[in-house]
């Protein structure tokens, strides 16, 4: 861990006062008395900006005139979350923003919460990468995050009167976006299109059209490291403003065509999460952001030199591909080197081969991206060219091996025939030095299954890295009372660059004045969490219920239904008389989730959520004792506001199909308890806590497997535990039979039919052993101190999956390089 502590800032809240005045004076153009919450949350970004400007330019100063070679993480997602608290938090400027804010009359909360929150990315893939890159700044290692300023970001989330998902724009650039400096000097040109031809015995891309890649940059501030780094996400500009002749036409629309066009690679996030959409559109952008950034990479380490040593340059920056939407990277580095810069094919190879390393982030293979090699041809020609000639090297150097013909064929990166494609999976694999998983298991089943033939030829390029998640983020500014309480009991702030050191509290479990601290706090949030759901949601939710949450996209190996079924089971057997609703913990279940719009059983799904909750939350027979709450457009915010108070959270995706989670740990960091099953990094997490403080249940991927092996998908064999199940098949025929649909039976025909068919994910089979796990989470509860405690030693031993960590694993396993001295 790094060494520097830097700010605290010497800076008093009165003269922090005056800078904010003084932005709002020439900045916003008001007098504190004229302005709004709004106005001072911009007044205020402004100021800590100007606090944290010489720390940037001196790292980024040191990165190129160092010998610390730096991590590019190119990433198509970086979903950073509100900015403001976060950045006075690393400048060390929280207490001067507090004693400001009294001093000019404004509510810190109302001024935090006037940031419009940026939803740059879908999902988990899009916050891991905002929190490593946290975690780089913290640690001090120079870094830059390369990615897509979209104009709109993950959509908006609605529900309609029947429960259903409605879609709408996030245009979160409505207001000013005061984090961002756009730098019109350092655009980058970016090609598209046209044909290869000969020339003087070379090959010589003569593209048909160019986009102007603009960067905007975000200042990261690493907590109490004194560095910052940057995230540049690059805007798509057309290099004309408009076609002149068609104007004078009198065709206005059509001038402006081509800047549209051109414009468009910017406009939109795919809000696609964990499967790809074949469009021209998406790899586009791909070769966008990662043709800019490789340019820009050689423009900030090779200054103004004109002939370049590029064999320099993976002693400079490492790229990390993360997942395959920079792969494109690949055959972009060795098309720079050899037709910009005039290097033979060998050297290119092993230039880009050092450079460039690969995370994968799925199991599933049809994630993993295909491109058809036409549309490739199409965009970017001389890329196919280069593509096809890598793979003919590496089916040469695999033949050389000694690897079977029928393996080799396996392997290819390009397929031939018809509907030639290339599988970029398989590029970033032979292409980059090292492949990582995210999670133990995850990585084991990448080298085992999904990248088999791969790690057989080339065992040493596979390794692990086990995800993580910020703890500046999702502890402190998440979690202050907890937070507080921690650094109460350890004596010291320290942890939170130092995640491990939580195990100091392993001892004050057995402190019962301790641990009654701890369910306080939990308490605390609770209310709290009431009253933000109050305000933003108008929900009326019991405090004194257990808070029992399931957060993340939706899809369905991820099991929202199995959650709900129990749910329904449970309503069922209170309306039959069949349990006496007194004898339940009360309980109010919370799901946050949004489905991609094209996904249709996920949108299902949300439907059902919804008039479950309705039914429910409605029905005198279980007021009070069991609620559904499904707060719409789940996002960073709720997240913060919901972690921290939630009791028990569900991590009951299928054996072997999540890769990770992160969730997970914020949730086992906040002292929530888990449900969950032998998946991703649920595996570590319960390693960690002690198996007695986690409630496991469910099929492991082996019996998994084993099950697929009988056909479980392919004989309807689902249908057999829906006999053989009155609970189970009771909860189904209550979605069938219209009682969550006003007795309409058609609305959920195919949930029904899928479950009762083919349940790939096999639901079903899980739902036993769900239900009966709850029978033990229940008698846990109703002791709040041995809750409380399990709680404890949750946070106490989840130090480990602290982001920097993480960091510290990429450092030393795929990086080789470390923090700036
Ligand atoms: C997600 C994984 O589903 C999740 O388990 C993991 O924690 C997270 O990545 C961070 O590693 N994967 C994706 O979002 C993903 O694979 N997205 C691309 C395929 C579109």
């Amino acid at each position: 861990m790094t060494e520097i502590t830097a700010p605290k800032s010497s800076l008093t809240s009165g003269e922090f006062t005056d800078e904010i005045r003084e932005q709002l004076k020439y900045t916003q153009g008001v007098t504190p008395e004229q302005a709004t919450a709004a106005d001072v949350y911009v007044a205020t970004a402004a100021a800590v900006r100007r606090h944290l400007v010489d720390s940037w330019m001196k790292t980024q100063h040191d990165m190129v005139n160092g010998d610390t070679k730096a991590v590019g993480y190119l990433s198509a997602e970086f979903l950073m979350g509100k900015q403001l608290e976060n950045a006075l938090l690393n400048a060390g400027l929280t207490e001067q923003f507090e004693g400001a804010m009294k001093e000019l009359g404004f509510d810190t909360k109302d001024v935090i919460d006037a940031e419009y929150e940026p939803g740059l990315g879908n999902g988990g893939l899009g916050r891991l990468a905002a929190c490593y890159i946290d975690s780089l700044a913290s640690i001090g290692v120079p870094a830059f995050g390369y990615g897509i300023r979209y104009q709109y970001g993950i959509f908006k989330q609605e529900f309609d009167e029947n429960g259903k998902q409605v879609e709408t724009p996030d245009y979160w650039l409505v207001n000013e976006e005061p984090w961002g400096h756009v730098d019109y000097n350092r655009d980058q040109r970016v090609n598209f299109g046209g044909e290869v031809v000969e020339e003087n015995g070379k090959r010589v891309w003569k593209p048909a059209w160019a986009v102007r890649a603009v960067p905007c940059d975000y200042m990261v501030p690493g907590y109490k490291s004194g560095r910052v780094n940057t995230l540049r996400l690059w805007t798509a500009k057309s290099y004309d403003e408009f076609d002149l002749l068609t104007f004078n036409k009198s065709d206005y629309l059509d001038a402006v065509i081509p800047k549209v066009e051109a414009e468009n690679i910017s406009k939109i996030l795919y809000p696609e999460d964990s499967t790809p959409q074949g469009k021209k559109l998406r790899l586009e952008q791909q070769y966008f952001f990662v043709s800019a950034s490789i340019h820009d990479a050689i423009r900030v380490f090779y200054p103004g030199e004109k002939n370049p040593d590029l064999t320099t340059l993976p002693n400079k920056i490492v790229f990390q591909l993360n997942d395959t939407h920079p792969v494109i990277g690949i055959p972009e580095l060795m098309r720079v080197l050899i037709d910009e810069y005039g290097y033979d094919w060998d050297t290119a190879w092993s230039i880009t081969n050092k450079t460039f390393n690969y995370t994968c982030h799925t199991l599933l293979p049809e994630a993993l991206e295909v491109w058809p090699a036409s549309l490739i041809g199409e965009l970017l020609p001389r890329h196919l060219e280069i593509i096809k000639k890598i793979n003919e090297q590496f089916m040469s150097e695999l033949k050389a091996k000694g690897v079977a013909d029928d393996q080799i064929e396996r392997m290819r990166i390009y397929t031939d025939g018809k509907d030639a494609s290339v599988r970029m999976a398989y590029l970033a694999t032979y292409g980059g030095s090292y492949v990582n998983g995210v999670a133990e298991l995850h990585s084991e089943l990448l080298k085992d299954v999904t990248l088999k033939d791969f790690s057989s030829v080339y065992p040493d390029k596979f390794t692990n890295v086990t995800n993580g998640v910020t703890p500046r983020r999702f502890i402190k500014l998440a979690n202050p009372r907890m937070s507080d309480l921690i650094s109460e009991g350890l004596g010291t702030d320290a942890w939170l660059s130092d995640l491990e050191q939580l195990k100091g509290l392993i001892p004050l479990a057995d402190d019962p004045e301790f641990v009654k601290k701890f369910a306080a706090v939990k308490q605390a949030n609770k209310n709290d969490f009431a009253a933000f759901a109050k305000r933003k949601y108008g929900f009326d939710i019991d405090p004194n219920t257990m808070f029992n949450t399931m957060i993340k996209r939706l899809h369905e190996y991820k099991r929202q239904a199995l959650k709900i079924l129990a749910v329904i089971a449970t309503y069922a057997d209170i309306k039959s008389g069949k349990v006496d609703p007194d004898t339940l913990v009360p309980r109010t279940v919370f799901f946050g989730a949004k489905a991609a719009p094209g996904y249709y059983l996920a949108k299902q799904t949300i439907q059902l959520i919804n008039n479950v909750a309705r039914v429910i939350n409605n029905d005198p027979a279980t007021k009070g004792k069991l609620h559904v709450y499904f707060p719409w457009n789940y996002n960073i915010e709720l997240a913060q506001n919901l972690i921290p108070a939630t009791d028990l959270d569900e991590q009951i995706s299928q054996a072997g199909k999540e890769a990770s989670g992160t969730g997970n740990m914020k949730f086992a960091l906040n002292g929530a308890l888990t449900v969950g099953t032998l998946d991703g990094a649920n595996v570590e997490i319960r390693e960690r806590v002690g198996a007695e403080n986690f409630f496991l249940f469910g099929m492991t991927e082996p019996e998994v497997s084993a099950l697929y092996a009988k056909g479980y998908d392919t004989k309807g064999l689902s249908r057999e535990y829906y006999e053989k199940d009155p609970q189970l098949k009771q909860a189904i025929d209550m979605v069938a039979d219209g009682t969550f649909s006003n007795g309409d039976k058609d609305t959920y025909k195919d949930l029904v039919n899928d479950w009762l068919n083919k349940d790939y994910f096999m639901t079903l089979a899980d739902f036993r052993a769900y239900m009966d796990i709850q029978a033990e989470i229940e008698e846990t509860y109703r002791d709040p101190m041995k809750w409380a405690r399990m709680a404890v030693l949750n946070v106490a031993n989840s130090g480990y999956f602290s982001s920097d960590r993480s960091i510290e694993d990429y450092l030393e396993r795929i990086w080789h390089t470390g923090a700036l001295k």
